[in-house]
C-alpha cells in the first residue's frame, strides 16, 4: 500500500490538569525541542505549522474533583475549538499533556469532519480511561476521557461541542490495568477491548489489523489516541502511570506503519510523556520514531 502524502498540523496540548502530578505539561515542549517536527519532515511530511495551546497552572493538590473537572473541560473546549478550525485536508498531530486532553481533541476532530460525524477511534493505553465522576476511585480526570467521549459522565466534559464517539467504531488496545466500573461501562456500550493477554496470544500485528478495521468502519475517518503507558515501561519509563507487561515498542512501530497507507486517518494523538523522567532523552527519541512510523512516507 502506498504511503499517503500528509500535511501535518501539530497541536501542542501542554496541560496537566487531568493528572495526579505535574510533569506531562512539559511533554510537548520537550518533544519539539528534541526535533519532532524536523524528524517528521525528514520522513516526508509537509508541515502546516505548530500551535501551542499554552499550559495553564494545573489545579493544586487537594483541589476538589469538580474544580479539576472544570479546569480539564475548559482546556478541552479550547483544544476542540482549535482543532475544529484546522483545514480538513491536514492531518492533526496532537501532543499531550495528560490524556484528559483527549476529551477535547476528538470532539474537535468530529466537528472538523462536518457531516462525516464522529471519527472512529483506536485508543492505545494500559488503562481504559472510562471512569465517570461517579465511579472514579482516584478522582483523576485523565482516568475519564474515553467515557466522556462516549457521552458518559460529568456534563462539563460530555457537553462539549461535537459528536460523541460511536461505540461500535471505538476500541481499546493494550489494556492491562483497570477498575471494574470502567470495564463494565465499556462492555455495556459494546466497545471492543483488546487486552494485553489477547495481544500476547495472537500477536500485535493481527490484533492491530482487527482494531483498525473496527475504527475505520465503512469509512468516514478515524483517529488513534496513544497513551505512552501502553508501551512496556522497561522501554518507556517516562510516563505517569507505568504498568508492567506492556506492548513492545518495536512491534508497536511496525503496527503503526500500517497507518501510512490510511488516507482516512484524521488525527494522531500522543499523550502522557513526562520529560523529567527521561534524563537521557531516550524516551523522546522513541516517541519521535513512533510518530514518524505512523505518519511518515519514508524512513527519515
Ligand atoms: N491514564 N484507572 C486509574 C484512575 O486513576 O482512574 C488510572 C488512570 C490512568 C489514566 O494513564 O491516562
Ligand atoms: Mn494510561
Ligand atoms: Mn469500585
Ligand atoms: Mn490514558
Amino acid at each position: 500500500v502506498a504511503s499517503v502524502s500528509r500535511t501535518l498540523a501539530v497541536v501542542a496540548a501542554a496541560s496537566a490538569a487531568g493528572a495526579p502530578r505535574r510533569g506531562p505539561e512539559q511533554g510537548p515542549g520537550a518533544l519539539l525541542g528534541a526535533g519532532l517536527t524536523q524528524a517528521l519532515q525528514d520522513a516526508g511530511c509537509a508541515m502546516a505549522g505548530t500551535t501551542l495551546l499554552e499550559a495553564q497552572d494545573a489545579p493544586a493538590c487537594g483541589t476538589p474533583m469538580h474544580q479539576r473537572l472544570q479546569a480539564c473541560a475548559d482546556y478541552a473546549r479550547r483544544l476542540a475549538e482549535r482543532i475544529a478550525t484546522l483545514p480538513a485536508a491536514h492531518t492533526a498531530l496532537v501532543i499531550g499533556g495528560d490524556h484528559a486532553v483527549a476529551a477535547g481533541s476528538w470532539r474537535g476532530v468530529g466537528v472538523r469532519q462536518g457531516d462525516g460525524g464522529a471519527p472512529g477511534l483506536l485508543w492505545i493505553d494500559a488503562h481504559l480511561d472510562s471512569h465517570t465522576d461517579a465511579t472514579t476511585h482516584s478522582g483523576n480526570i485523565h482516568g475519564m476521557p474515553l467515557a466522556a467521549l462516549l457521552g458518559e459522565g460529568a456534563a462539563a466534559l460530555t457537553g462539549l461541542r461535537g459528536p460523541a464517539l460511536d461505540p461500535a467504531r471505538t476500541c481499546v488496545l493494550g489494556a492491562r490495568a483497570w477498575e471494574g466500573e470502567e470495564r463494565a461501562l465499556l462492555q455495556r456500550l459494546g466497545v471492543r477491548i483488546f487486552e494485553m493477554a489477547e495481544i500476547r496470544r495472537r500477536g500485535l500485528d493481527a490484533v492491530f489489523a482487527e482494531a483498525l478495521r473496527i475504527a475505520r468502519g465503512k469509512g468516514g475517518g478515524f483517529g488513534v489516541s496513544l497513551d505512552l503507558d501502553a508501551i512496556d515501561p522497561q522501554q518507556m519509563p517516562a510516563v505517569l502511570c507505568p504498568e508492567a507487561g506492556g506492548i513492545d515498542a518495536g512491534e508497536l512501530a511496525t503496527a503503526l506503519r500500517t497507518l501510512r497507507g490510511c488516507a482516512d486517518l484524521r488525527a494522531l494523538e500522543i499523550t502522557e510523556y513526562v520529560p523529567a523522567l527521561d534524563p537521557d532523552g531516550g524516551c523522546a527519541r522513541l516517541v519521535i520514531d513512533l510518530a514518524c512510523a505512523a505518519l511518515g512516507r519514508r524512513s527519515g
